[in-house]
């Protein structure tokens, strides 16, 4: 990579590789956009630096390995140059942001004085085929102390799963809500990555904001399981169910340096009801006191269990998984 002229060739080549592996239309560009931004850098920054494709994975998993590698002068700061949108002239890491939101897997090493290599890996999204019907029912009921929410959710369901996301942004108002957002864009676009990666990924993309506590539940109703990670302070519970959540909840911050979440999957029973919370509301509940709630629509306990546990100092949010058809 020497020439401006590069970069294109760079970006077409990425899309003909993407193409030839069978990666969907929406992703081929995804890469091109991805080798463009990285043809960019080296270009600007440090000419003769190089981009690699290389196809990798197996039959039963496919993908495209992006490594970029220079002799330039580094990074000084990865933290920053993860940002979303950061760009001063002169610097590199421009774009990187995007790259990490756009790929799978993403390992950056730099030091100034000694150049930049960074790996990136995206892959081929598997499309599952027949599966039973979802027996979950899903709902929501959240409240900002201020507009906008510093509290966001996701719920995403496709064959024979669910994820269901629960993000608090720290503190309030707009800042709070814009590092919500970055986090359940980030989790929306890797919805089915275990939760280990989806976690490592939210946390880079979060770095430069205000930072999130997050708690991500993953149901697969053909096994019959729950598959939960959490960081920070989301409380998560049974309002319906035989024994407690076995969890093990790691305390940290996503986008600063926030550790790994202990990942653990448990059998699940469609007739039990989940609970997630923010600490908008009153972690002090008893399943005993809402069991007149049984029976109802999800969305419905949602509002009701703000409407008794919410306090009007912090945003609120409650995400609740109920059986269906009780
Ligand atoms: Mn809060």
């Amino acid at each position: 990579m020497r020439h401006r002229s590069d970069v294109a060739p760079a970006r077409n080549l990425a899309r003909t590789a993407a193409q030839g592996l069978g990666f969907a239309s929406e992703a081929c560009e995804e890469i091109a956009l991805v080798a463009s931004e990285l043809a960019t850098n080296l270009v600007k920054y440090t000419p003769g630096g190089s981009l690699t494709l290389t196809p990798i994975g197996g039959p039963e998993k496919r993908g495209l390995q992006i490594e970029s590698k220079d002799a330039g002068p580094g990074i000084a700061n990865i933290r920053q140059a993860l940002t979303d949108g950061f760009s001063t002239s002169g610097s590199l890491g421009v774009g990187l942001g995007s790259v990490n939101r756009l790929t799978d897997e993403f390992d950056l090493q730099s030091r100034p004085g000694s150049g930049t290599h960074l790996t990136c890996r995206k892959w081929i999204r598997a499309r599952p085929t027949a599966s039973k019907d979802c027996p979950l029912d899903f709902g929501v009921a959240s409240r900002g102390k201020t507009d906008p929410n510093g509290d966001d959710f996701l719920v995403k369901k496709w064959e024979g799963f669910a994820l269901i996301g629960l993000i608090d942004g720290c503190g309030h108002g707009q800042r709070a809500h814009q590092a919500a957002r970055t986090a359940r864009h980030y989790v929306e676009s890797h919805f089915d990555l275990p939760l280990e990666a989806i976690f490592a990924g939210t946390e880079r993309a979060c770095h430069g904001s205000r930072g999130v506590v997050m708690a991500l539940a993953r149901f697969d109703w053909e096994a019959a399981t729950l598959t939960f990670g959490s960081i920070g302070n989301i409380e998560a519970r049974l309002l319906k169910g035989d024994t407690p959540l076995p969890f093990i909840v790691r305390r940290g911050i996503l986008g600063a340096h926030a550790p790994r979440p202990v990942v653990a999957t448990i059998p699940w029973d469609p007739s039990n009801i989940l609970v997630l919370h923010t600490d908008g509301l009153t972690s002090h509940w008893s399943a005993t006191q809402f069991k007149p709630l049984w029976g109802k629509p999800a969305d419905e306990i949602a509002r009701e269990l703000l409407r008794a546990l919410g306090k009007t100092l912090d945003d609120a949010t409650a995400l609740v998984v109920a059986p269906k058809n009780p």
